[in-house]
């Protein structure tokens, strides 16, 4: 099964205020400031508005829309609830992104009377405990559960039973609709002339020839095989966050302060979903667009202040011009703890475990704000003077 949410984001701010409902409504950022499109309600994207479209654009294209920042942590609250929704019906769970995700049904379909009834159930639940809808798709294969679930949205429900359904569905549709072609393999294939489904029956040993490996895939995804696994959160490649300023930044201060921050994030984040990070990876986009990663490898971490020192001693490192965003992605992902602890250590780590468990806990108890270090505390009183 594949769920994911509708206008998520867009979705979250509607609930939380009757004033927007029905109207065009633009998450990212104000029309005034630089900035891209999170997402948008329906109503905005009879305008042509889409995510990752610049809000200039936007504003060009729906001048009446209602224009808001994203507040991440409510959207992670509701994922939160989403997600434990889901856990319900399967411990087989890739969460894809905070608002989407895979279900292995399996091994429980039987136990909940059957993949049409657990979907019915999930929709209806999100509904009443979150107050959103999603669209469902259930399938035989990743690609088609994918594939059902964005045939009906929003508010969606589709069954794709088999590869031959599958063939028979997206036979005429573009070449995009595979599992695999983005824009740039999508544009090297309409250049030989493959534009649908259809043409990579046609013409398979040609898309193979151009694509090596990578057509051989696509072209059996145009049969409807796909065997790929659903795997648990886990074995999710990255997780990383990232912001764009609003003016270019000369003060590095400022930018480690955000690093504080974000670590702080993804730390809870990855502590909530039980695993540890091997890799830390500084995202900068300076000024003039340029655009360079830098990464370093260690130990198992999953605690704040490690990923704010290795992101930080990355940042130590780079060019220093004006900065457009800077970003931290955690990958090398893992669920287990592999790291050397010297016998010295180990009171001063048992410490420090003690002491990240008890906030833990009350973040996830009462919320990611309710309990912070004193840095924390000082960044953000640094950064909202900032602002001012
Ligand atoms: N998102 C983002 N930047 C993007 C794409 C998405 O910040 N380029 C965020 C905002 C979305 C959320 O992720 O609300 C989920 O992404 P989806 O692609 O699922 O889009 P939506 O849920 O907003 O709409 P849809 O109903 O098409 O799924
Ligand atoms: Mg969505």
């Amino acid at each position: 099964m594949h769920v994911d949410m509708d206008a998520f984001y867009a979705a979250v701010e509607v609930r939380d205020n009757p004033k927007l409902v029905g109207k065009p409504l633009i998450i990212g950022a104000l029309p005034s400031e630089r900035g891209v499109v999170a997402t948008c309600s329906y109503e905005a994207r009879k305008f042509g508005v889409h995510s990752a479209m610049s809000i200039k654009e936007a504003y060009r294209l729906c001048p009446n829309g209602i224009y808001m920042h994203p507040n991440s942590h409510k959207y992670k609250e509701a994922s939160d609830k989403i997600h434990e929704i889901w856990d319900v019906y399967t411990d087989l769970v890739e969460y894809v992104s905070l608002d989407e995700g895979y279900l292995d049904l399996a091994g429980s379909v039987n136990l909940f009377g059957g993949a049409k009834k657990i979907a019915h159930e999930i929709k209806e639940r999100i509904k009443n405990e979150v107050g959103l809808t999603c669209s469902v798709g259930i399938g035989y294969s990743k690609m088609s559960a994918k594939l059902a679930s964005e045939e009906k949205k929003p508010n969606g429900f589709f069954e794709i039973p088999s590869a031959e359904f599958l063939k028979n569905l997206i036979i005429n549709r573009d070449i995009r609709v595979l599992h695999g072609v983005g824009k740039k393999t999508a544009n090297e294939l309409h250049s030989f002339g493959i534009k649908t489904v259809h043409d990579i029956y046609d013409k398979s040993e040609l898309v193979i020839d151009i694509l090596g490996n990578n057509g051989r895939q696509i072209v059996e995804f145009a049969k409807g095989i796909d065997n790929r696994k659903v795997t648990p959160f886990a074995d999710a490649k990255s997780i990383g966050t990232e912001q764009t300023f609003q003016k270019d930044i000369t003060n590095f201060q400022f930018l480690k302060d955000n690093l504080v921050l974000m670590a702080n994030d993804l730390s809870f984040d990855i502590q909530r979903k039980g695993i540890f990070a091997q890799t830390v990876t500084l995202k900068i986009t300076y000024a003039d667009m340029k655009q360079i990663t830098r990464s370093k490898t260690g130990e198992t971490i999953n605690y704040a202040e490690d990923i704010f020192k290795t992101a930080n001693e990355l940042l130590n490192k780079i060019e220093r011009h004006a900065i457009r965003l800077i970003g931290i992605s955690l990958s090398n992902l893992s669920s287990s703890e592999c790291r050397q602890i010297t016998f010295e250590d180990t009171y001063k780590t048992e410490n420090k475990e003690k002491l990240n468990d008890v906030m833990f806990k009350l973040k996830q108890k009462y919320g990611v704000d309710s309990i912070k270090n004193a840095n924390v505390l000082d960044v953000q009183k640094r950064l909202n003077k900032e602002e001012k």
